[in-house]
């Protein structure tokens, strides 16, 4: 089928949030006397607040009323530290590729699990670049089920096998597999090897690479 539309996450695919989310995390551990490294970061890409928590808290059980409290002090740390976003946060090549797909004729939506994700990208100048936003609220189900694709997909209009879904997670290329989408996957191969195209970002990447590599 021919690619008309695009699916972009948004930490690690168009920008690096994944710093701002490690420093509120790491405040909150210190200030909880939690034990928390960049490393285990890693393994948060791409997981809702929830079950990023989850992880952190390793089997340590809290009242629900503190896992909340806990959950709006990182949150809140977050949206202090991303107050400092702005264009010149895009990754290399994302604002390039985007200008490509809508000068082609085709569409581009954002397919994030991040309930912050409309603020960042107002921050990095690129809400009138994408055609449609599917973020943290959109949908019940998060990554690795498809229906944050799905949502963005029947935003866009398309089918799914029309969309190509740019991803740095697992998790993320997962879910675009499950729901039947073309798959980019952007970083090293033990992580989204399971991607149809991979690249190690998005530098350098342009249209014309992408749609030769879908049509053969
Ligand atoms: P929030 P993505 C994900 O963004 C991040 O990679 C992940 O670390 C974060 O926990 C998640 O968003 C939820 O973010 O707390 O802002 O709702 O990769 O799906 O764009
Ligand atoms: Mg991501």
């Amino acid at each position: 089928m021919t690619i008309r539309g695009f699916i972009f996450d948004l930490d690690g695919v168009l920008t690096d949030t994944a710093e701002y989310h490690y420093r509120g995390w790491k405040r909150l551990t210190e200030e909880e006397g939690i034990p928390f490294t960049r490393e285990d970061n890693e393994h948060l890409r791409g997981i809702p607040r929830r079950e990023s928590l989850m992880l952190i808290l390793k089997g340590r059980t809290y009242p629900e009323g503190k896992i909340q409290e806990m959950m709006e002090r990182k949150n809140n740390y977050y949206l202090e530290y991303i107050r400092e976003i702005s264009p010149k946060d895009l990754l290399p090549g994302a604002r390039e590729l985007l200008e490509e797909i809508r000068a082609a004729g085709l569409k581009s939506a954002l397919g994030s699990a991040s309930k912050n994700a409309p603020d960042v990208i107002r921050r990095l100048g690129i809400t009138n670049l994408l055609n449609a936003v599917s973020d943290g609220n959109s949908v019940e189900r998060q990554k690795p089920a498809p229906d944050l694709f799905l949502h963005a997909a029947k935003q866009l209009g398309l089918d799914p096998a029309e969309c190509v879904v740019a991803e740095d997670a697992a998790a993320g290329i997962e879910a675009a597999l499950t729901g039947g989408f073309r798959t980019l996957g952007l970083g090293p191969r033990e992580r989204v090897g399971q991607a149809e195209l991979v690249f190690p970002s998005l530098h350098g990447v342009h249209l014309d690479m992408i749609l030769s590599a879908f049509s053969q």
